[in-house]
């Protein structure tokens, strides 16, 4: 028999509709789907190929239990499970509870209700070390954001904006943030069409950056150099909304006097952009009428990124670009409960949080727990030390700086599970390994991509979008799959646990709706995803059934329009918080020294064809090249006397990496790029292409989140030979 059935697919938070062609039981082929309006049928080559993924001789049908280093057993996942509790018990009663850390990365994505139950089995237990890929992407995004105050009507919507300014994002790939996340590419043409002036501050003339009708091209690091430059020009222009800070900010002097140093001759020079494109840019945001200013990785990588994260709130809000009373609300709520929005703050509140590390001077912030800093922890002896890692979805072999460092911490450990759907890096350094069933084999529902708004007030739908779609195919006959929640329910019972689990509906402190909490029967069985989602679902403006209605999505009719201030709300966002302010002026204290050993500078970059370390063992993404290029200029390849094709040694002061050469004329000269999530089990570099963690360590970090140096990355670049590899 075969039949199309919807799905969607969920490697990323763009959600995309699927089409899955079944026969048999097995999917067989997967498009985007036409009936999805949203969309218009869009999906990336990574969502075409899930049918492949889905049946990748790579992926793991049944958990496993390593028995010699790299040599692995099939083992039953509930067998799994009580060995698991065993050895779990006895270092808990010896090591106490700080002693079990989890991590969890991307590949949770497809199971939310994976992470919230291991979270609930940490309550239980009373470990605090959660560690999540947030504080290894964009913590400044949380952390600013609390420093700064939240808007609580949330910001301008993209549709209406007649200018937008992205800093370091590539969303026509990335398809994270910068752009609404249904098909940002038609999203930014039609923007574009219709008159927005987008402007693109990026190192790398990006696929974004080729619709802007300002590209400012800097040296990477400058970032809050440009922002605090715009600033400096806006408030010198009289460009900003003075009638919105009075009554909605603080701090306004103290900014006005720190941006004063930042004058545009000094910010063009320093960053190395053309001064009249920087006034062009500061022109274009401060005289458009609507649009925001949203940073991506590339800012958050470089150093500064809680300074470059928070000018950027101070733009928007100088400007006035937040949603106002009696206008319609950009993000109305579907799936989460109904929520009527008002124009105005929360205020900032403290940035840190209550668990302390014992390393590097760190601890929990409002973006969590500094993940870079767990090898260090792991394998830092004393008490608290950590002996027991659950890693759900993620792979710190290829995602943490200092590659060296986590593999010694990984292999230190007495007990290391994975929860992931192959062998990689990281799962084949584990003790056990729980196949998890994989997206197609489980319902989806959208809920999790309307969260996305929690994160940054530009994120998640801008439209009331919605979609249920049912597993399309059963697992793989013969199979033994455990999802995740399962597997930390059935472990919480082998060590009688209770488990209550809870979902909040906010960030912090800024809480829209009650939090809701469920306290689960022991005795019985785990709950099903679908009973999780209707649990999820029982205050939703939208009843799960209605959504269930429509199989290819529907883009609901909802009109809400934001309120306005409490009278008696005396809230304000803050423009000059001081430790951003001593920051700033530390910032114009250090101008950055070249170091004539390391003429390059390395940036990241993502890949359409991978996400992550996700899809690098496909051929069927691969099309036949399996590794990552690093890119430069091709004039500078031709005075390093490299041709395409050709073996490099990049070099940085932590270690040498090999890797093959590639032309890109979109890159600024001096700046050289390599995306992450190849090469993590080491290799040939033509091969299984290089990792670049093996060029960043964890010595230069953020003091507030921790978030290691991983862009801008001072390197050389020497022609190398295939004796080399
Ligand atoms: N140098 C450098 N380092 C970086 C970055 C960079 O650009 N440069 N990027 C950083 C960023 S932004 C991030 S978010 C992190 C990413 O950090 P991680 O999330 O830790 O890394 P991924 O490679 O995305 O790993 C995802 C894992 O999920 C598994 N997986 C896939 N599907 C499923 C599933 O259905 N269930 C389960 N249980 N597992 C699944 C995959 O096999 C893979 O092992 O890396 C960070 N590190
Ligand atoms: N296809 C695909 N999509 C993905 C992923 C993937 O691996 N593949 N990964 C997912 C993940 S985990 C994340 S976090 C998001 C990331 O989404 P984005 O943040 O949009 O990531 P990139 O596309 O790498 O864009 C980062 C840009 O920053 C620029 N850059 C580097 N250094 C600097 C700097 O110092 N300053 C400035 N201004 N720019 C700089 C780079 O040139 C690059 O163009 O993408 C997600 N989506
Ligand atoms: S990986 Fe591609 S197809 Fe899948 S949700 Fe993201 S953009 Fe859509
Ligand atoms: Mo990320």
């Amino acid at each position: 028999m075969i039949e199309t059935v919807p799905s969607i697919c969920r490697y990323c938070t763009a959600f995309c509709p699927l089409l899955v062609t079944v026969e048999d039981g097995r999917a067989t082929k997967v498009t985007g789907d036409p009936d999805a309006v949203e969309y218009q049928g869009y999906t990336c080559p990574k969502g075409r190929a899930i049918a492949a993924h889905t049946y990748s001789a790579n992926r793991l049908l049944h958990s496993v239990k390593r028995v010699a280093d790299g040599e692995f057993q099939q083992i039953a996942s509930v067998d799994a499970v009580s060995e698991i509790g065993d050895r779990l018990r006895a270092i808990i009663a010896e090591h106490g509870p700080r002693s079990v850390a989890m991590y969890f990365g991307n590949g949770q994505m497809q199971h939310p209700f994976g992470v919230m139950f291991a979270v609930a089995m940490f309550q239980a237990i009373g470990s605090p070390m959660i560690f999540s890929a947030v504080t290894l992407d964009k913590p400044a995004e949380k952390t600013a954001m609390v420093m700064h105050g939240y808007w609580i009507a949330g910001g301008q919507a993209f549709a209406e904006a007649d200018t937008w300014l992205i800093i370091g994002g590539n969303p026509l790939i990335a398809k994270s943030n910068g752009a609404p996340i249904n098909n940002p590419g038609m999203r930014i043409k039609e923007a574009v069409r219709q008159g927005m002036k987008l402007i693109v501050i990026d190192p790398r003339k990006t696929e974004t950056a080729k619709r802007a009708h300002v590209h400012l091209q800097p040296k990477p690091g400058e970032d809050p150099t440009l922002l605090a430059g715009l600033i400096h020009i806006i408030l010198a222009e009289g460009m900003y909304d003075w009638a919105f800070v009075a009554e909605n900010a603080a701090g306004l002097e103290t900014l006005r006097a720190m941006v004063e140093p930042f004058a545009p001759a000094y910010v063009a020079e320093r960053a190395g952009v053309p001064v009249d494109l920087l006034l062009e840019a500061a022109r274009t945001f401060g005289r458009a009428r609507r649009g925001m200013s949203v940073c991506a990785t590339g800012p958050s990588f470089a150093t500064r990124s809680n300074l470059t994260f928070y000018l950027s709130l101070c733009l928007n809000t100088l400007c006035g670009r937040w949603t106002r009373a009696g206008e319609r609300a950009v993000f109305p709520n579907v799936l989460l409960p109904s929520f009527t929005p008002k124009a105005q703050p929360l205020p900032p509140y403290d940035v840190y949080g209550t668990a302390p590390m014992r390393v590097m001077g760190l601890r929990e912030t409002a973006a969590g727990m500094p993940s870079a800093a767990l090898p260090s922890e792991i394998l830092l002896e004393g008490d608290g030390q950590v002996k027991a890692l659950f890693c759900i979805g993620g792979n710190p072999m290829s995602a943490f700086p200092d590659h060296q460092t986590t593999e010694q911490a990984l292999r230190s450990l007495d007990l290391f599970v994975s929860l992931d759907i192959t062998l990689n890096a990281s799962s084949l350094l584990s003790d056990y390994v729980i196949a998890p069933p994989m997206p197609l084999e489980l319902p989806a529902l959208t809920l999790q991509t309307e969260f996305t708004k929690y994160m940054h007030a530009s994120r998640g739908y801008q439209t009331p979008w919605a979609q249920y779609a049912p597993a399309a195919v059963a697992p793989p006959q013969g199979s033994d799959l455990m999802e995740e929640h399962r597997f930390f329910f059935e472990l919480s019972r082998a060590l009688d646990l209770q488990l209550v689990i809870a979902s909040g509906f906010g960030s912090g402190k800024f809480v829209e709706s009650p939090p809701q909490s469920l306290t689960l029967n022991m005795a019985g069985e785990a709950p099903s995803l679908d009973e999780l989602f209707e649990w999820a679902t029982i205050n939703s403006r939208i009843p799960l059934d209605e959504v269930k209605k429509y199989p290819h999505g529907k883009k609901f009719q909802i009109d809400i329009t934001v309120e306005p201030r409490d009278p008696e709300c005396t809230a304000r966002l803050e423009l000059a918080d001081a430790v951003m302010m001593a920051e700033l002026r530390e910032l114009r204290a250090q101008e950055p020294l070249a170091d004539p050993r390391y003429p390059f500078r390395l940036v990241c970059r993502r890949a359409n064809n991978s996400y992550n370390s996700i899809g690098t063992d496909l051929p069927e993404l691969l099309k036949g090249k399996p590794y990552n290029p690093v890119s430069a200029h091709p004039l500078d390849l031709a005075t390093l006397g490299v041709t395409v094709g050709d073996l490099v040694t990049i070099q940085s002061p932590v270690g040498p990496l090999l890797a093959v050469a590639e032309a890109d004329d979109t890159l600024r000269r001096g700046v050289v790029s390599l995306t992450h999530g190849f090469g993590s089990q080491g290799g040939d570099p033509r091969v299984v292409g290089s990792n670049v963690n093996e060029l960043i360590d964890n010595a230069e970090y953020d003091p507030l989140t921790g978030i290691p140096r991983m862009s801008g990355i001072p390197v050389a670049i020497v022609p190398a030979t295939a004796a080399a590899v």
